[in-house]
């Protein structure tokens, strides 16, 4: 294989890499409007992290973190949503059943879940089906690193509604938003089956969110950290 003529295929007319191009990077200047007084019904809100260990057992899946990720989104939805709460499955070192018996006790109406990286990807369905399981009306989503490299992938999981695709403080808010009838679905940063084609949309990697100073703290009280 000519390496130079393949390195060529993949760098556009400015020197940029191509997948970096196909992100079509724009930048979020302000946040979205939504009228959130408008809302009558607010929905509530559940963050899961899986447990890593239900499919992984190495000792490198040891990481002793915390959800900072999910704190961040939870701290921009906070005005819109009845309820939020972060089970953190891994730390707690739940069972499918434990998990689904908190999941049942806190009635969501929308369940986000985050994965980090593609070594883990096995434990979204895992989720998304004991969430199904309890009610098919409980929206799911997902995000975080595999979720945004491998959309379509994720998308496989018939029990999967939406990918969120970058940065999910205000794209997770708007799809919030959109079920709550105060706003359209996000324009971009999501991948879901259209409802009248019954194909899977990809509208893109979602605007970087320009000043990182304007978002709230993180809802650092959602975990435990001395847990
Ligand atoms: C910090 C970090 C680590 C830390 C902490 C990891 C951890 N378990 O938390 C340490 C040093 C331990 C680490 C180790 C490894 N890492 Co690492 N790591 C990162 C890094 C630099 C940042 C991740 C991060 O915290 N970002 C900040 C938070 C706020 O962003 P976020 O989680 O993506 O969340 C945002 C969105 O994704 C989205 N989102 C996320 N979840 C959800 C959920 C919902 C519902 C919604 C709506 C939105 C949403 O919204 C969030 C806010 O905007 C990334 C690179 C990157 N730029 O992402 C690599 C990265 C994730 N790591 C990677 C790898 C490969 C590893 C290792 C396997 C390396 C190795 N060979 O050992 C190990 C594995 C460790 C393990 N077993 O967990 C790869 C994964 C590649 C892939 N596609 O799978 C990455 C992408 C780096 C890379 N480019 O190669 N890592």
């Amino acid at each position: 294989m000519d390496i130079k003529k393949a390195q060529e295929g993949l760098i556009d007319k400015k020197g940029r890499r191509k997948y970096f191009r196909e992100l079509d990077p724009k930048l979020l200047d302000k946040p979205p409007e939504i009228n959130v007084t408008s809302i009558k019904n607010k929905k509530r809100i559940l963050f899961i992290v899986p447990n890593f260990h239900w499919i992984d057992e190495d000792v490198n899946a040891l990481w002793d973190l915390f959800p900072w990720n999910l704190c961040q989104i939870a701290s921009v939805i906070e005005d819109i949503s009845e309820d939020i709460k972060i089970i953190d499955s891994y730390k707690e070192n739940l069972s499918i059943e434990e998990l689904k018996k908190q999941v049942a006790e806190f009635k969501p109406d929308m369940v986000g879940t985050t994965v980090l990286m593609d070594q883990y990807a096995g434990v979204a369905p895992m989720i998304t089906k004991l969430v199904k399981e309890i009610s098919k009306d409980i929206i799911t989503i997902l995000g975080g690193v595999y979720a945004m490299a491998n959309p379509s992938r994720a998308m496989k999981d018939e029990n999967l509604d939406y990918v969120v695709i970058g940065e999910g403080e205000y794209t997770f808010k708007q799809l919030i938003g959109f079920y709550s009838g105060a706003c359209e679905l996000p324009e971009r940063g999501i991948c879901f089956r259209n409802s009248k084609t019954g194909e899977l949309e990809n509208r893109g990697h979602s605007e970087f969110i320009k000043n990182l100073d304007l978002l709230p703290k993180p809802a650092y009280h959602l975990v435990d950290f001395l847990a």
